[in-house]
């Protein structure tokens, strides 16, 4: 993963959880190798927010994968089912739409106590979800180029003075 970006989004619901969650995934980055300086972070107010802020970072060019991060707890209504679905499908969206790797880091739960199972304590999917995000960049940039073809468009510094529009040689398209 020494060559891998990855960005994480964390939607601010639910914050004990959703940093447990983060750290988990971070320890998995670091494990694979991922450099400090290749982990970008930003957040958004929820859930519902995750797939715009996802396309915002993936159309940046800035990354190679995303780790979109939030807890989602079913309450008394019908709101749980309709941020769920919306907030799934839209991430897939993204990825589909950018070609950058979204992946689903949305606890969808039908209880707090069966999130906290899920995020705190040896049931942290987190390092899952930053193992996953890893292998995905790496397939994309075998797909489409690594990191010297990024195309910068902002999130942070692209720490590099000749960030350019991305090139994509024929050679280098394809698995
Ligand atoms: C409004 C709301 C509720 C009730 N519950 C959650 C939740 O459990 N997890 C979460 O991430 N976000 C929740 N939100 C906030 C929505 O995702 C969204 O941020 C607001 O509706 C504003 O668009």
């Amino acid at each position: 993963g020494s060559t891998a970006r990855i960005g994480i989004i964390k939607a601010r619901w639910h914050p004990e959880m959703s940093d447990s969650l983060i750290a988990g995934a971070k320890e998995a980055l670091a494990a694979c190798g991922v450099k400090e300086e290749n982990i970008v972070e930003t957040e958004v107010p929820g859930s519902y927010e995750l797939p715009l802020a996802a396309r915002y970072m993936a159309l940046s060019g800035s990354v190679d994968a995303i780790l979109p991060v939030g807890i989602l707890i079913k309450g008394d209504t019908y709101h749980f089912e309709a941020i769920s679905d919306s907030v799934s499908s839209g991430l897939m969206s993204v990825g589909m739409q950018t070609g950058v790797p979204i992946l689903f880091g949305v606890l969808t739960c039908m209880s707090e106590e069966q999130a906290r199972v899920r995020s705190i304590g040896p049931g942290n999917h987190g390092p899952d979800w930053g193992r996953a995000a890893v292998e995905m960049a790496l397939l994309r940039q075998s797909a489409v180029g690594g990191p010297k073809s990024k195309f910068f468009m902002g999130f942070g510094d692209s720490g590099e003075d000749d960030a350019k529009p991305m090139t994509r040689p024929a050679e280098r398209i394809g698995f």
